[in-house]
């Protein structure tokens, strides 16, 4: 330790969704503040985007060292039927300790380790033992991560009730309603539960926390988040987002950009729902035919699978010949990966129906495209929250999730779809969002000063 040059050591887990935001900080790190840094990673990755991603991060930036962590073996049979992702992120928990031999091993002693957050409980005791510093990164909003902060003391101050989780009112931040707190902390022994209450109640024995968040997005968040007004007693926090997409030389053809090209400005509508989770058949039917009836045009990323590596349909099966005659021309319509952040900032695109998966949500503000948010898991709902708070775009509060029934009708998507994509308010909201992205990680922004923080306290 130190030494000039910062030797970061980053863990992430498991998913695009928190594979994305690591790479980004990895880049950061190394490109604009100075730092040597190391990737761990746990082969085989559960879906084929990340191994991609992680093969591209690498040939782009040979500096960035890859460490890899073989994963103990355990009895995954007690996790039959759960989310591939979290029985990932438990593998990785058990091999904690493994961590210590992999640190040993490499080039040069780490100055900090930046864990993501579904490792925070187990690994944080690891860097301890190794009087190592170590940050946990919390990949999703800030909103979400005050309430993951905060979910203990709710959990004790309500015992008597058991495990029941009602509206959560964060302190300082805002109300999270029990329709938004996502489905799986309902079962308290569900996997996802219990690392979710371990890492939120270890968040004060890190030396610092990260999110990709910043200040001016969601300000209540972050300022009662750093003012011990969620919890008393947290460390540091520093709001470094949006993280800036890096540039790997693309690899897929991108053959959407031709025909993005051809459209006039903001007539498109760009649809995605994520790399974690496919819908169901039925909503895939109206959503297609709500498109079909909104009259705009649009590029819509299609998945049949939870882990992509699964995924074996066909466009064609999925939404019916017929459909994809009418369209042609006026939609198009892919199941590959496509460049999203590129996508984005392309100048057709005029709306983005989004899942409001963080990252997503992120690319949406840093490039002002208005979002028709739709939120179906997890933390998607509280991020929706976010946007529709921010005036980044609207959101369809009682539009289906999972685990609620029904199915949101085509006419509901083409009404909803038609108003936003008219809707100048939003755009210009959108754009000033867009401004204060820009203004946030610009020299002497607040999020670039957050992480020329961080760096200055790993030198040390
Ligand atoms: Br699909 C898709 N191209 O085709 P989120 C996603 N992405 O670049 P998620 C593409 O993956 P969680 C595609 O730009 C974003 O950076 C997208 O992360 C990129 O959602 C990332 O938006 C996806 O956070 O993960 O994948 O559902 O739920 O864990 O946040």
């Amino acid at each position: 330790r130190g030494s000039p040059r910062p030797h970061v050591v980053l863990l992430p887990s498991a998913g695009m969704g928190h594979l994305v935001p690591f790479t980004r900080l990895a880049t950061a790190l190394c490109s604009g503040h100075g730092c040597d840094v190391s990737v761990v990673t746990a082969l085989p990755t559960v879906s084929s985007a990340e191994a991609r991603h992680l093969a591209a991060l690498f040939a782009a930036f040979p500096a960035v060292r890859r460490l890899e962590l073989d994963l103990a073996s355990f009895d995954e049979s007690e996790f039959a039927g759960a989310d591939p992702f979290y029985v990932r992120y438990e593998a990785i928990r058990r091999s904690a300790s493994l961590i210590t031999p992999l640190l040993a091993g490499g080039a040069s002693a780490a100055s900090a380790l930046v864990a993501d957050i579904a490792l925070a409980s187990v690994v944080i005791p690891v860097a301890k033992e190794l009087r190592l510093p170590c940050y946990v990164f919390f990949t999703a909003s800030a909103t979400m991560f005050s309430f993951l902060a905060y979910l203990p003391t709710y959990l004790d101050a309500n015992a008597g009730g058991g495990h029941a989780i009602g509206d959560v009112d964060v302190p300082g931040v805002c109300c999270v309603p029990m329709s938004s707190v996502p489905q799986a902390l309902h079962d308290r022994y569900d996997i996802f539960t219990r690392q979710f209450i371990a890492n939120g109640r270890s968040l004060a024995n890190a030396d610092g926390l990260l999110v990709n968040a910043f200040d001016a997005l969601e300000p209540e968040a972050v300022a009662a988040l750093r003012q011990g007004t969620v919890v008393a007693g947290l460390p540091p926090v520093f709001a470094v987002g949006p993280l800036s997409p890096a540039t790997f030389p693309a690899k897929d053809s991108g053959s959407y950009f031709p025909w993005l090209d051809a459209q006039p400005a903001r007539s498109v509508v760009y649809v995605s729902f994520g790399s974690r989770k496919a819908l169901p058949r039925d909503q895939l039917s109206e959503l297609a035919a709500g498109l079909e009836a909104s009259g705009h045009r649009f590029l819509w990323v299609v998945k049949g699978a939870v882990v992509d590596r699964d995924d074996a349909s066909e466009i064609t099966e999925l939404l019916g010949e017929g459909f994809l005659q009418r369209i042609h021309g006026r939609g198009l319509v892919t199941m590959a990966w496509v460049r999203q952040e590129e996508v984005l900032n392309h100048p057709a695109v005029g709306l983005f129906i989004s899942h409001c998966g963080w990252n997503s949500v992120t690319e949406a503000a840093a490039s002002g495209v208005p979002v028709l948010a739709w939120p179906r898991f997890a933390d998607q709902r509280v991020n929706a929250g976010v946007v529709a708070r921010a005036g980044l775009g609207a959101w369809a509060e009682r539009w289906s999730w999972e685990g609620e029934d029904g199915v949101v009708s085509a006419e509901d998507v083409a009404g909803k779809v038609k108003s936003v994509m008219a809707d100048e308010a939003v755009r210009k909201t959108a754009a000033s969002v867009r401004e204060a992205s820009a203004r946030a990680v610009a020299a002497g922004g607040t999020s670039y000063r957050s992480l020329s923080e961080l760096v200055r306290r790993c030198r040390n």
